[in-house]
């Protein structure tokens, strides 16, 4: 890919997506795929709604912290929303411009676990005594982009990871994938007319041999009808343990997102609509079944 304008955050989104490639195949695959098809001449076609990141809220670390990168690079930050049932905190963060994702960031009421994983996480993240952002020089991209990867505390042993997963397999995620990128969002409405929405998508999808997240259905449909969001399964990666242990656990996935004119801009023609004329932000319940991309529920389907 020859990019001419590198902004700063143009070279944190390269160092974030590295890894996530290597550890997702389905990435590839699909864009591969959709290159064989006609339906884009190459990756950089792809326009990335959003991507995400999972947080522990804990002193230093959570959302306040990371967000604080993004906030930086000119992020701002829009709704928040609430996952009781998965003990969850989220808020989703406005790009500097549009040819940059949205950012959903979500946290983890530790306080609300039970005393058991409350205390494997403490013994994992109390030794971090200042937050780790603040230590950053956020002017250095590279530095910045390599912190997502950074081992932040001590590797967990099975025996805890399981026993987080046993009550919130979102811990047992973070614990272990820390701020690996979780999952990146084709546009569907971007692409051409027999590939447009989640539902032809899914489709085209299935065909490659995707494995789709089934949680409430493999459409999820907000509310007012103008959000539409699929997922692919996480891909399980085998990690490695304390004292060299190792399990297959479940990493990262692949999310795509139709996003529909709003009400008031259908009288335009269609090459005049823009991002700002589509339904902007999350859906609460669309979002409460994407996170089952990485539960072993679907993993282990
Ligand atoms: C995020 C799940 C929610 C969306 O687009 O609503 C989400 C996660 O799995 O961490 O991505
Ligand atoms: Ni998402």
């Amino acid at each position: 890919m020859i990019t001419i304008d590198n902004t700063p955050l143009d070279s944190v989104f390269d160092v974030l997506f590295a890894p996530y490639k290597e550890r997702v195949p389905d990435v590839k695959k699909i864009s591969n795929a959709m290159i064989a098809e006609g339906i884009i001449m190459d990756e950089t076609e792809i326009v990335n709604d959003h991507i995400a990141f999972r947080t522990l809220g804990v002193p230093n670390l959570g959302i306040s912290s990371l967000e604080k990168i993004f906030l930086h690079y000119g992020y701002s930050r829009k709704d928040y929303h609430n996952f009781p049932g998965k003990k969850l905190d989220a808020y989703w963060y406005a790009p500097p411009s549009a040819e940059y994702p949205r950012i959903f960031m979500s946290e983890l009421r530790v306080e609300e676990l039970s005393e058991e994983s409350r205390k494997i996480i403490n013994k994992y993240t109390r030794d971090i005594t200042a937050d780790p952002v603040d230590q950053l020089n956020l002017d250095n991209p590279e530095e910045v982009g390599a912190f997502f990867h950074k081992t932040l505390w001590e590797l967990p042993t099975v025996e805890e990871y399981n026993t987080l997963a046993a009550e919130s397999e979102y811990a047992a995620w973070v614990i272990y994938n820390r701020y690996y990128l979780n999952h990146y969002t084709l546009s569907v409405h971007e692409f051409g007319d027999k590939y447009n929405t989640v539902e032809k998508f899914n489709r085209f999808l299935e065909g490659i041999g995707i494995k789709l997240n089934t949680a409430g259905g493999k459409v999820k449909v907000s509310k007012d009808g103008l959000l539409k969001q699929s997922s692919t399964v996480a891909k399980m990666i085998e990690a490695e343990f304390a004292g060299g242990e190792t399990m297959e656990i479940p990493g990262s996935y692949v999310e795509f997102a139709e996003r529909l004119v709003l009400p008031e801009y259908r009288h335009l023609p269609a090459t005049e609509i823009r991002r700002e004329h589509r339904r902007d932000g999350f859906e609460s319940a669309n979002a409460d079944k994407i996170f089952e991309s990485t539960y072993r529920e679907q993993t282990g389907r």
